[in-house]
């Protein structure tokens, strides 16, 4: 198996209240990919600002903040072949009206900045983001 990777996945707070962690959840596992690490937590306004540190400023950026900020939220790490971009492909596009059927988004949702659903869209992001929510330690699996 080549190219294993990790991305870092953040289920919004409306996946709960809908109860649709399980579905989605499953849509992920059956893809094959291995779930490493997961957790409930409430993020604070520091956390949700170094999520989407690079839209501070943008005109949606307080509505974004708001979706988000202490509210209980899903963290989840998976493992698989090229993780970060099949985890970006069966999420969908940004804008859940835009996003094809058959796609999370795109099956799920309709709403923006509510899209239900936050993934790492690069290693880097990967690097950054995971810290956010877990400790290194945490993602040990042997
Ligand atoms: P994505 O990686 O698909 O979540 O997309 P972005 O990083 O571009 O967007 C981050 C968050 O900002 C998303 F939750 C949606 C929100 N957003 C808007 O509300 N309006 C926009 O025009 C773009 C993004």
């Amino acid at each position: 198996m080549s190219q294993v990777e990790r991305t870092l996945i953040m289920l919004k707070p409306s996946c709960i209240e809908r109860g649709l962690v399980g579905e989605i959840l499953s849509r992920f596992e059956k893809k094959g990919l291995k779930i490493i690490q997961m957790k409930f937590l409430k993020m604070s306004r520091q956390m949700v600002e170094e999520l989407y540190s690079v839209h501070k400023g943008k005109n949606f950026y307080e509505t974004l903040v708001e979706t988000l900020e202490g509210r209980r939220i899903v963290a989840i790490v998976v493992e698989g072949r090229k993780a970060i971009d099949v985890v970006r492909k069966l999420i969908g596009s940004t804008d859940p009206a835009l996003a094809e059927p058959g796609t999370i988004r795109g099956d799920l949702a309709i709403e923006i900045p509510d899209n239900l659903i936050h993934a790492s869209d690069s290693p880097e992001s990967y690097k950054r983001e995971y810290l956010i929510f877990f400790k290194e330690e945490e993602l040990q699996t042997t």
